[in-house]
């Protein structure tokens, strides 16, 4: 394997791509920390020793949900006891002037009116119009085109116009028919999903990817999910950052186990390397957990996201970590990682470059 890698980083130098079968040996390798120190160097070779976050807020307004996805604890129907809605009050209740970021994501609602979600990003552009809205996975955009009928072009236009900055990366899961067909059949597969963020790209809206992990896929299919990612951003560059999520197993329980640290510093390190034309490779510590996050830093990731203030989504799946990080803990972990932090917004423009010890002690506490 030693003689693999060394071939590979031969290859990476003279910027030459990774092909398929290269990325899986990658997954088969033991030698870990070799395989980091590459991820590491791609990494340091666009970014130095900067690692991003963002002051942002993730606000799901409702997790009720005309689908039954057999990987998610957070959907669940109306009138059973967990059910929530919000209204737009209590949604620009969770905002406040600090943030840069809202990440809106929340279940298919079957019955809110279009003018809901156009009026709920205007409320937050006037009250808070230093915030950027990164807003509704591709699974949703599909689901107001179809409900609204809309073309996808329209509803994200609308948006747009509305205040939407950039669309998150949810709903991908992973781009494999075999594993859609058992574990979300009736959400959208990859070729709706590449079309949504294609279009979205178009009209000059980035995004994100996401691959959820740790399930029942294969290595080869998280290799073709990524492969599939790369193949779209030739085409348009659209995406700014691609997020491995790992998958929590709550009480859905589709495996017992979480996958290990181990798996989750290949995933970060074998994504820097794949897709070598997506800038941001992020390190999400609320499924990784903080302390593998900040290692995955010298892995091929150069974000940790933000501070999140109130996630739902894995912790109604039993996440191990806080549901809210404050600043100066997110300057803490990629301090620790020997990178020097940059606060940036939602578009990834910096902020604040923390090259000065002083603002260690900066914490706030959202
Ligand atoms: O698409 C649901 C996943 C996603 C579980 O774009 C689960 O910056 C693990 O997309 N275990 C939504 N994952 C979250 C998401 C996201 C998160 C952070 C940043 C960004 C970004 C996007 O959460 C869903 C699904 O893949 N999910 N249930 C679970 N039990």
């Amino acid at each position: 394997m030693a003689a693999v890698l060394d071939r590979l980083a031969q290859k990476l130098q003279q910027g030459e791509r990774l092909a398929r079968e290269e990325a899986l040996a990658l997954f088969g390798t033991r030698d870990v920390v070799a395989l980091g120190r590459l991820a590491g160097a791609a990494k340091r070779a666009r970014f130095g020793e900067r690692a991003h976050f963002v002051i942002n807020r993730q606000i799901n307004p409702s997790n009720v949900c005309v689908l039954s996805c057999r990987f998610c604890d957070f959907a669940t129907k109306r009138g059973r006891p967990n059910a929530y809605e919000m209204t737009i009050q209590e949604i620009l209740e969770r905002c406040s002037p600090e943030l840069r970021e809202v990440h809106i994501v929340g279940g298919l609602h079957p019955d809110w009116p279009w003018g809901f979600y156009l009026e709920m990003f205007r409320a937050i552009r006037t009250a808070f119009p230093q915030i950027q809205i990164k807003a509704w996975t591709a699974v949703e955009i599909d689901y107001f085109s179809k409900k609204f009928r809309l073309s996808v072009e329209e509803v994200l236009r609308q948006l747009k116009d509305a205040g939407l900055a950039a669309l998150p990366g949810g709903g991908a899961e992973v781009f494999s028919e075999r594993v859609r067909r058992s574990l979300f059949p009736f959400k959208i597969g990859a070729p709706r999903w590449l079309e949504i963020h294609r279009i979205a790209h178009r009209l000059g809206i980035p995004t994100n990817a996401t691959l959820l992990y740790g399930h029942m896929e294969t290595h080869e299919e998280r290799v073709d999910h990524m492969l599939r990612l790369r193949a779209l951003q030739d085409e348009t560059g659209g995406f700014m950052s691609f997020i491995p999520l790992a998958y929590q197993p709550g009480k859905t329980r589709v495996v017992a186990r979480q996958a290990s640290a181990l798996e989750d510093l290949k995933t970060v390190a074998i994504a820097r390397l794949l897709l070598d034309n997506v800038p941001h490779i992020k390190a999400y510590w609320v499924t990784m957990g903080e302390e593998s996050a900040s290692v995955a830093l010298q892995f091929g990731a150069d974000d940790i996201d933000g501070t999140i203030g109130e996630e739902r989504i894995m912790h109604a799946a039993d996440a191990a970590s806080p549901v809210s990080l404050t600043r100066g803990r997110l300057v803490e972990l990629i301090r620790e990682s020997g990178c020097v932090p940059v606060e940036r917004d939602a578009l990834y423009r910096t902020i604040h470059v923390y090259d000065d010890h002083a603002h260690c002690e900066n914490t706030v506490s959202q």
